[in-house]
């Protein structure tokens, strides 16, 4: 039989029962749980040889949150959300007995709420606390809003509320949301709480009012003003606020009613369906049907980077931070010296920002062993080279690197677009050899594009998609093609970008609108950043496979002749002060001009639509071809690889899901006219077509397909 998911038991301590829940592997309140815990409290309050209740969790955490497969039943209609967790948290607010929750792990969104219908709170002194919800484009929606207030006081509130984000045990005693940190064995110590507080009045949250008291009414303002710069276009943590404020001015049940209907709007809203999408995408991601989970993993305990330019540098930094060993190799001291420098400067304004402690940097720089040679490579168990973007150079290291290496060492190539297969034909052991193509800053950005080689193993595949999490990475497997998958999409959607400004559309109205639309840059002034010289370099080492009369976009190669690479020459779409601040550059725009009335193409005005469509089907376009060729598993693949390394707007859900949304019915037909428009760049998918025509979406697309390498 099953565990149960409710374990009551009165006999271990006698006058204090104890209830465990125990639905692995985060406790997550499903309606069942709810159900068991609810027979659990009224069996134990009716208990006469109970004077207390403790109530834990089983496993490596508390409760992290209700249920969020839940919510999918709910909005697609396949089950009814009834009346949530409200019920059962009023039930335990109301026992004869004190209730003492336990919390170890975290105490997250549900967890956290059901704590707080609870009496008293003990924790360990590592655990979280938190209301995350806004992270899923929802709010609390089991009396978070009203009784987080009650315990931390209403700007404390409106901060987690709105943020999302967890605070720790420590502070949430310092707030009064925790009673005591239990050092020891927690379930003892909660115990022994219990039977102190026996004798006292049972203090019900929902009548604790002494932190109502109505703050400066600036406070809520002051938090919908940051929510709309730091969340910048979500919905939720304005709704977050508003149903927070709503405690200070209504009654418990009228503020509870309030957020019941903040709560609804949210969950059916499109920006809560993509951002559960998101969630559980980032996790799916890491699930390789081919690979069985039960495949050898590689252990990673030293690497070698080659290369310590700005790429190489901030992978030491990953691999140091995730506390591995590096051996970082130069050419030549000089540059040696300035890779050391620039990792040094970073983790400066890291411990600056708050983000290490000054210990854990020395740590960190520890770990990292600068070299000129190739001696001590033959003890490393992975190498990843970075080194200049040129193909003999990248055969020239990893053909050294096959002679150094030990056996069974992995070795990776950070290549953005160089094919992995043909790097790996410089060495005798191509089974070894792997992309990992990290994106710039590499110490600061979560993606990894895991790319795989024909040859690649399954176990070296495997422990690089494993080590992706222990480096703090969100990893996923791609196939071997020009660009990947994140890149070779981001070459449509920067020329339509292009195209759009060498067809009359000013340079910044492009970027404004795409940034409008969530994107955290928009088209040019992402060139701008990364330097306009990169894909320059690319388009003319290809210029050859253009097909002869396909329209393609000039201006920046235009750019790029006159020197202007972007940030890193001061000017490039935009011209740059000395703090890299951008402004629209007169002499750009009249060049623009210039060159489009020389290639006779019309100049009209053009719609913000047009210019959404134009990039962002762009995106859809390619990601379904990518599909079609096996470079991607799952359409959600691509999108997590958009929302991590190209920022686009997790609450849009990725490229793939925001067509979804959108119905691939329209999508395609806007695709055809823009082909009859602008000619075959534009030609749809042929999955496009497949899909829409079935009156299917991308998340249809069958996963039995392998990446192909
Ligand atoms: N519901 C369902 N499944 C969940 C879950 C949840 N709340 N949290 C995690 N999982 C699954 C996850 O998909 C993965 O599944 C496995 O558990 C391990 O998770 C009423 C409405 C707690 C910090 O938003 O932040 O309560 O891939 O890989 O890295 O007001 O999980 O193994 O099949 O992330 O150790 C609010 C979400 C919900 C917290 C642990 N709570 N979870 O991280 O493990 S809404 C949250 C997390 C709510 C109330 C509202 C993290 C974690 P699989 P993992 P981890």
């Amino acid at each position: 039989m099953d565990t149960p998911l409710i374990d009551l038991s009165t006999n271990k301590f006698k006058d204090v029962a104890v209830i465990t829940i125990n639905n692995p592997p985060v406790n997550a309140l499903s309606p069942t749980v709810a159900r068991g815990l609810a027979e659990a409290m009224e069996q134990a309050d009716k208990d006469e040889g109970v004077s207390a209740i403790v109530l834990t969790g089983a496993g490596r955490t508390f409760v992290a949150g209700a249920d969020i497969k839940e919510f999918g039943k709910i909005t697609s209609g396949k089950s009814e959300r009834g009346a949530g967790l409200n019920p059962l948290l009023r039930q335990i607010e109301d026992l004869s007995k004190p209730v003492v929750v336990a919390i170890h792990g975290n105490a997250f969104g549900g967890g956290l709420e059901l704590a707080m219908a609870c009496h008293y709170r003990v924790a360990a002194p590592n655990a979280q606390v938190g209301q995350p919800e806004v992270k899923l484009g929802i709010i609390p929606g089991a009396g978070g809003t009203q009784r987080l207030p009650r315990l931390v006081g209403v700007a404390k509130a409106v901060e987690m509320c709105a943020e999302g984000n967890p605070i720790s045990a420590q502070e949430a005693l310092q707030l009064g949301l925790v009673d005591r940190l239990i050092e020891g064995d927690l379930l003892t110590g909660a115990v022994a709480f219990a039977r102190e507080v026996t004798t006292r009045p049972i203090p019900r949250t929902r009548e604790r009012d002494g932190k109502l008291n109505l703050p400066d009414k600036t406070i809520f303002d002051a938090a919908r003003e940051k929510a709309r710069t730091k969340q910048r276009g979500q919905m939720a943590p304005l709704a977050a606020i508003d149903a927070v404020e709503g405690s200070t001015r209504l009654s418990f049940e009228e503020g509870s009613q309030q957020e019941q209907r903040v709560f609804r709007e949210c969950l059916f809203s499109d920006q809560s369906k993509a951002l559960i999408h998101a969630f559980f995408g980032e996790r799916e991601v890491a699930k390789i049907p081919e690979i069985a989970k039960e495949t050898p993993i590689i252990p990673v305990n030293s690497v070698a980077v080659v290369g310590a330019g700005t790429m190489g540098g901030g992978i030491a930094m990953v691999f140091a931070n995730a506390g591995i060993h590096v051996l970082l190799k130069e050419a030549d001291q000089a540059a040696l010296d300035r890779g050391l420098a620039t990792i040094q400067k970073n983790y400066q304004s890291s411990v600056k920002r708050g983000r290490f402690t000054q210990q854990f940097v020395d740590e960190c720089l520890r770990r990292i062993k600068p070299t000129l040679t190739y001696d001590a490579f033959g003890e490393v168990d992975m190498v990843v080279e970075a080194v200049f973007e040129g193909m003999a150079l990248k055969k020239e290291v990893f053909t050294q690197l096959d002679l150094v290496c030990q056996p069974g060492a992995i070795l990776a190539t950070n290549t953005s677009t160089l094919s992995i297969d043909e790097i790996a034909s410089a060495t005798s052991r191509p089974d070894a050899v792997i992309g990992t193509h990290f994106f710039s800053p590499a110490n600061v950005m979560r993606l990894l594009e895991v790319v795989r080689g024909k040859s690649s193993s399954k176990q070296v595949i495997a422990t690089c998609m494993q080590l992706s999490k222990k480096l703090g990475k969100v990893g996923v497997l791609v196939g071997n093609c020009r660009g990947f998958v994140g890149n070779r999409m981001f070459g449509p959607y920067r020329r339509e970008a292009q195209f759009l400004a060498e067809e009359g559309a000013a340079i910044e109205a492009v970027d404004r609108v795409l940034y409008d639309f969530g994107m955290a840059m928009g088209p040019m002034a992402t060139g701008d950043l990364a330097g306009l010289d990169v894909g320059w370099r690319i388009r003319k080492e290809y210029r050859h496979l253009e097909k002869p009369g396909v329209r393609q976009p000039f201006a920046e190669d235009r750019l790029c002749e006159l020197g202007r690479f972007g940030q890193k020459t001061g000017a490039g779409w935009y011209k740059y002060d000395e703090n890299r601040h951008a402004t629209p550059d007169p002499e750009v725009a009249a060049l623009v001009r210039k060159w489009a009335a020389e290639a006779e193409i019309p100049q009209r005005t053009i719609s913000t639509d047009e210019i959404v469509d134009r990039c962002i089907y762009a995106l859809v376009n390619e990601g379904a071809r990518i599909l079609e060729e096996g470079i991607a598993l799952r359409a959600v693949d691509i999108d997590i690889i958009y929302l991590h390394g190209y920022g686009f707007p997790a609450y849009r859900g990725g490229p793939m899901w925001y067509a979804n949304t959108v119905g691939l019915k329209k999508v395609y037909e806007r695709i055809c006219e823009l082909c009859d428009r602008h000619g075959e760049l534009w030609a749809p998918a042929p999955l496009l077509k497949q899909l829409a025509d079935a009156g299917k979406t991308f998340a249809d697309f069958g996963v039995d397909q392998a990446v192909t390498a």
